[in-house]
């Protein structure tokens, strides 16, 4: 089961019960590509037919009511979904081999379509208006399904489409505890926020209770949204994914947007993971997929969605921080950050307390000191400002929040060594989180009289902070756990503390604000919310270059990318490191520059299933799931992955003692016809890289060029080094990162 990328969400996964052999559990059933005649109503039934006859086959005729196909799919590849247990899906897995342009500036169409994959959409949000938007393309096969609390008319120019997916029956009998399923209304306040982030209509003096006050729009405010709604706040059945991307490439979207992923502790292997498996269809259809690589940083090996075919995001941070001012009795006042409608005042002085000084009895300071539920004593703590350290992770600032309001206590100070921090919105809970300087003058202070005291203002809002972006702390890193021959996160964008449409209501767990009317917009953060600000970016691209492939549109953003922030500094992480290709990929979105990169890398579908034969899969299996006959070279081996056409390079391996390795990579024009690029190579830990040739020629007859990149690892430090290849015609720049492990 697959979860939401939005931080600080409960996310619950799937448990699998204590028969796993017996007890019927969801399957896909999974049969390769679809083939090109059964698009019509007969070649749906046929399938459906051919389905149940295969099911009828496993399943024993005492248990037939089982013999329902949960989802049958038939638009761009061929299978379905049944309950079924393992022994009878490894049986059907047997049978079935496998279960499981130039010119300036163009007009900007409104033709794009944008799919989102997600928990929903509240129609009303003034995001999704369809105020001075023509007419819905003709292409356009979607549908407005309707469901509880959800009619045909909630579609309209903008939201042109809503489908959802419920697991076993379906339609739903209509019950309370089905409302959150039996409609493509959002419950979660997930799809609402990520969907008008990619292609929200323009609402002016927007803003949460007075913050982050200004016009809100989406990437791509032209573009059409269609939600897909396959996800609850339990998570995302992956039959439900599946399916969900089939339906979205059949009804005509463009763009498929993705805010969803398995933790990367369970990451399955390509052919086994639902969003890999539909977004390579997809691919193949020409729709590009954008996904979020996940929230499990900032330790490596931590990004998901990182087949090549898939467009991964990570995230950063934004210009604006949230500033909550903590005054101590002592007249020091200490910048901290959150995101709080505190009613303290300055004149209102609270006793302010160490939590490892108000501990409940026979607890450990180790865990008083962070909060831990259970902890703290509440004749001790209430009434005061408690100061709890977050040192060891493990209780998350949402409980630290929890169980110090629950002692009575008058407001908490989060001393976190991520200086950097993103906001955490506490509501009418007065919190401040500072770092680890400012959390010791905090604790010398209490340490140095006898009766401490503190108050925590409101937060505001600062704008054109410096630096930034900055990646996010959480935004989950490369190298990428299934294979090092590709760079993930592909790119990185903002994805802290975003200002976009939410549920109008108090009861999603949020703090109601005294005497407010619940705001039609929310800050949150996470990859989640970096995700579909690319998939915006890619339908600006679009709308402007409608011929793009889903690659070139990727390679246009990629190659294009930032890699200095607003103080004309490299990049940075949290901790003021340098930030590699591995955290951030070839940098932060640069969406006007992408319209003109110049040259582009296509990775084509043969790039791709060469990637799964080096990647280790059976050619019977490849040619199965792609609908190609195909067979691998000979010579596969998973270091062959760093030759295909990608928009960056990644070397796993780099023997230092041997002779060095050559990287091949072909670029097209998509500039001016006739054009001349010389490259450039910018390295760090002393490696050696040479491009050749180092001059690439363009005319009308002659698009397209091949160059060669040497990497020499003799005298370069162990680990990996990073840098990059740059061609330039002296106006556009085409940047290709690279990361390479020296052994
Ligand atoms: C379920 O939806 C119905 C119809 O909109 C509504 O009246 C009811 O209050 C909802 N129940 C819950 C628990 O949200
Ligand atoms: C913006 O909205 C606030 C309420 O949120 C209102 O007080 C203010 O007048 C509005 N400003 C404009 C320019 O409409
Ligand atoms: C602040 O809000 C809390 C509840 O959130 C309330 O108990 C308290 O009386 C309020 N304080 C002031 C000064 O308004
Ligand atoms: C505060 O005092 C205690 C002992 O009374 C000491 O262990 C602790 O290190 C002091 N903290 C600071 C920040 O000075
Ligand atoms: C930031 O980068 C530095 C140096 O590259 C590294 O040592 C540090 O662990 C990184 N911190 C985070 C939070 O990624
Ligand atoms: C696939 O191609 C091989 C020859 O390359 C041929 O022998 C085989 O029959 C083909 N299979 C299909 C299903 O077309
Ligand atoms: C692998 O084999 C193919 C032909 O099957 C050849 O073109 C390629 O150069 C070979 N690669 C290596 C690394 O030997
Ligand atoms: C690999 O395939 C090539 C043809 O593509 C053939 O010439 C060569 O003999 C094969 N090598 C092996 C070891 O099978
Ligand atoms: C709801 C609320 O109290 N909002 C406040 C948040 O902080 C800013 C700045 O202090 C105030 O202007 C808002 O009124």
């Amino acid at each position: 089961m697959a979860s939401l990328f939005q931080l600080f969400l409960l996310t619950l996964l799937c448990v699998t019960n204590a028969h796993p052999n017996q007890t019927p559990e969801m399957y896909i059933v999974y049969m390769g590509s679809s083939s090109s005649n059964i698009d019509g109503e007969e070649g749906v039934n046929a399938d459906r037919a051919a389905h149940l006859e295969q099911l009828a086959s496993v399943i024993p005729s005492e248990e037939k009511e089982r013999l329902l196909l949960i989802h049958s799919y038939h638009h761009t590849f061929k299978g379905f979904s049944a309950m079924l247990t393992k022994k009878e899906a490894a049986v059907l897995s047997a049978e079935s081999g496998a279960a499981q342009s130039n010119g300036q500036y163009p007009k900007v169409s409104n033709d794009v379509i944008i799919g989102l994959v997600d928990t929903g959409i509240w129609p009303e949000s003034p995001s999704f208006s369809d105020a001075g938007i023509g007419e819905i393309p003709s292409r356009w096969r979607g549908t407005c399904m309707e469901g509880i609390d959800f009619k045909k008319s909630n579609c309209n120019r903008k939201l042109i489409g809503a489908r959802y997916y419920t697991i076993g029956t379906n339609p739903p009998r209509p019950s309370s505890s089905t409302n959150a399923t039996g409609s493509p209304r959002d419950s979660v306040d997930h799809g609402t926020h990520t969907a008008s982030t990619a292609a929200g209509a323009v609402v002016p003096n927007a803003s949460y209770y007075g913050l982050a006050r200004g016009t809100a729009k989406g990437g791509s405010p032209s573009s059409r949204i269609a939600m897909y709604k396959a996800c609850s706040l339990s998570g995302c059945m992956g039959s439900n994914i599946l399916k969900a991307i089939d339906d979205a490439v059949s009804d005509g979207v463009d763009i498929v947007s993705i805010s969803v992923g398995i933790s990367s502790i369970f990451q399955l292997d390509f052919l086994n993971d639902p969003i890999a498996i539909g977004a390579f269809h997809a691919t193949q259809k020409g729709v590009l997929v954008v996904c979020s690589g996940g929230n499990d940083g900032p330790e490596p090996y931590t990004v998901v969605n990182s087949a090549p075919w898939i467009f991964t995001i990570g995230a950063s941070s934004i210009d604006r921080r949230f500033q909550s001012n903590i005054v101590l009795g002592n007249g020091d006042v200490l910048k901290g950050s959150a995101i709080n409608f505190s009613n303290l005042t300055r004149a209102q002085s609270t006793p302010l307390a160490f939590a490892g000084d108000v501990a409940s009895k026979l607890t450990p300071l180790s865990e008083s000191s962070n909060c831990y539920p259970g902890s703290l004593d509440a004749r001790k703590a209430a009434g005061k400002i408690i100061v709890c350290l977050n040192d060891d992770q493990s209780v998350p600032r949402r409980v630290k929040k929890l169980v110090t309001e629950a002692t009575g206590a008058k407001g908490l100070i989060i001393i976190d060594a991520m200086e950097n921090g993103v906001a955490f919105d506490s509501g009418g809970f007065p919190l401040s989180e500072v770092g680890s300087r400012v959390g010791a003058r905090v604790l010398r202070y209490i340490n140095s009289t006898r009766n401490p005291t503190a108050t925590i203002l409101p937060s505001v809002t600062v704008g054109r902070s410096k630096p930034a972006p900055i990646v996010a702390y959480f935004s989950s890193r490369g190298p990428g756990g299934l294979t090092e021959g590709i760079i993930k996160p592909d790119i990185m964008a903002p994805g802290v503390g975003i200002l976009a449409a939410t549920i109008p209501t108090f009861a999603t767990g949020r703090d109601p604000v005294a005497g407010k009317k619940p705001s039609n917009f929310a800050l949150k953060s996470g990859t989640s919310m970096a995700c579909p600000h690319v998939s915006g970016a890619a339908a600006f691209v679009k709308s402007a270059r409608p011929g793009w492939t889903p690659s070139m549109i990727k390679s246009a953003l990629m190659t294009t990318a930032s890699t200095s922030n607003n103080v004309g500094k490299p990049i940075t992480n949290s901790s003021n490191g340098g930030a590699t290709p591995l955290d951030m990929g070839a940098g932060e979105i640069n969406p006007i520059r992408a319209l003109d990169p110049g040259l582009v890398f296509e990775t084509t579908t043969m790039d791709h299933l060469l990637f799964l034969c080096y990647y280790g899969y059976k050619d019977q299996l490849i040619s199965s799931i792609s609908g190609v006959n195909f067979s691998c070279p000979n010579n596969s081996s998973d270091a062959l992955i760093s030759d295909i056409n990608y928009p960056s390079i990644s070397i796993a391996n780099l023997d230092g003692r041997q002779s060095a390795r050559t990287i091949s990579r072909t670029v097209t024009n998509v500039g001016p016809e006739s054009a001349a690029y010389v490259a450039s190579v910018n390295v760090m830990n002393g490696l050696m890289v040479k491009v050749s040739p180092e001059r690439l020629v363009f005319s009308r007859g002659s698009k397209m060029a091949t160059f060669q990149v040497s990497f020499d690892g003799k005298g370069a430090k162990k680990g990996y080094g990073f840098g990059s290849v740059t061609w330039s015609d002296g106006v556009r720049y085409v940047r290709l990162a690279f990361a390479v492990n020296v052994i």
